[in-house]
């Protein structure tokens, strides 16, 4: 079977591990947002891909969910005592290593489809990583703050301001003159089923969604499409999606987002069992709608949740 998946970071990679237990033989395909990418002492930082990697490949930390396991932050001290920052931004020894791979390469002429394969020649992640573009793009918030808007990087929205100031727009800068990374669009053509893990509706998936060309080929895929909620209980499990929702006008509720994503685009959506009062609505609105246990708490559960999934994406094919 081949499963086309389309991650953000830790919602994603979580659930890309269950997805490799439930399906151990399947063919999946992660196509990875790269609009949370920063460039930082002049190197290239590509958050979301490297959680995925680091994931699947046994390097992550754990609970953090982010970042390497085992790490050091020698570097960036040294850094901080030539007073070159940002200092908010937690990069370690040995994360540091596969930016100054990745830059090096990048440097040399290779796209970022090439390098992100040949860093996973390393960690092995048992899916193809593809990069959702080779082109830069960088997700931009608008925020309101002492009553004066601007423009900042999405990692100083969420990781130096820790969303703390109201975010009133999101721009996937660059966007628009991106095209799909080699291999998306085969990828999505040739698949059996295409899920959406609970990452962030708005800064992963749907900057994945925002390059021309992506969210035209999984709607005439004519294959089932299958999203879980990364909503339960009204709330966001963790991060910022909350806000982000809201500043793109959109109910922080798992039927708000299945209706954001629409059914032109989603045939099914799983939503967790507390929110099991929202199947019909879901369903009023022609996306097939389940409610089971959505909690990653161990990779048993969330096995567990990658079978309802595609038990689901078989219900609607
Ligand atoms: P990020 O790039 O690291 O923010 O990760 P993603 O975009 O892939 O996923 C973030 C989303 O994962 C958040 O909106 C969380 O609500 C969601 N999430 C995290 N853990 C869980 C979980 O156990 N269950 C569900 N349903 N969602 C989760
Ligand atoms: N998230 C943080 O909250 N604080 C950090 O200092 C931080 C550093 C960091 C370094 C490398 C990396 O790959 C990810 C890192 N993240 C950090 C996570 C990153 O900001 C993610 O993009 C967010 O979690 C939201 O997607
Ligand atoms: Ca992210």
């Amino acid at each position: 079977m081949r499963i086309v998946v389309l991650a953000g970071g830790i919602g994603g990679a979580r659930f890309l591990r269950g997805l490799k237990r439930a399906v151990p033989d399947a063919d999946i395909t992660v196509i990875g947002n790269t609009g949370d990418d920063i460039h930082l002492f002049g190197l290239k930082v590509c958050p979301d891909l490297d959680t995925v990697m680091y994931t699947l490949g046994g390097g992550i930390n754990e609970e953090q969910g982010w970042g390497r396991t085992d790490e050091t932050f020698h570097l960036k001290e040294e850094l901080a005592a030539y007073g070159v920052g940002p200092e908010w931004f937690g990069l370690g020894d040995r994360d540091f290593a596969t930016h100054i791979v990745r830059t090096q390469m990048l440097g040399a002429g290779y796209p970022l489809s090439a390098v992100t394969e040949a860093l996973c020649d390393r960690w092995k992640p048992g899916v193809t990583l593809i990069p959702m573009t080779d082109d830069r793009v960088e997700t931009h918030v608008a925020v309101e703050a002492d009553g004066e808007r601007k423009v900042i990087h999405f990692q100083e929205y969420w990781v130096r301001l820790r969303a703390s100031v109201p975010a009133v727009a999101v721009v996937p800068v660059g966007a628009e003159q991106a095209k799909p990374a080699p291999g998306v669009l085969e990828a999505i053509a040739e698949a059996d089923v295409i899920l959406f893990p609970p990452s962030n509706p708005i800064v992963s998936i749907g900057t994945i969604l925002a390059v021309p060309g992506i969210r035209e080929a999984i709607a005439d895929a004519g294959v089932p499409v299958v999203g879980l909620s990364p909503i339960v209980g009204d709330a966001p499990v963790r991060g910022m999606a909350d806000k982000v929702l809201a500043a793109v006008g959109v109910e922080s509720t798992a039927a708000a987002v299945a209706e954001h994503y629409g059914s032109g685009l989603l045939d099914g959506w799983l939503v967790d069992t507390v929110d099991a009062g929202v199947v019909e609505r879901v369903e009023a609105d022609g996306i097939r709608c389940r409610a089971v246990p959505l909690m990653m708490t161990d990779l048993d559960a969330t096995a567990q949740m990658a079978r309802e999934a595609l038990a689901l994406a078989e219900e609607v094919r």
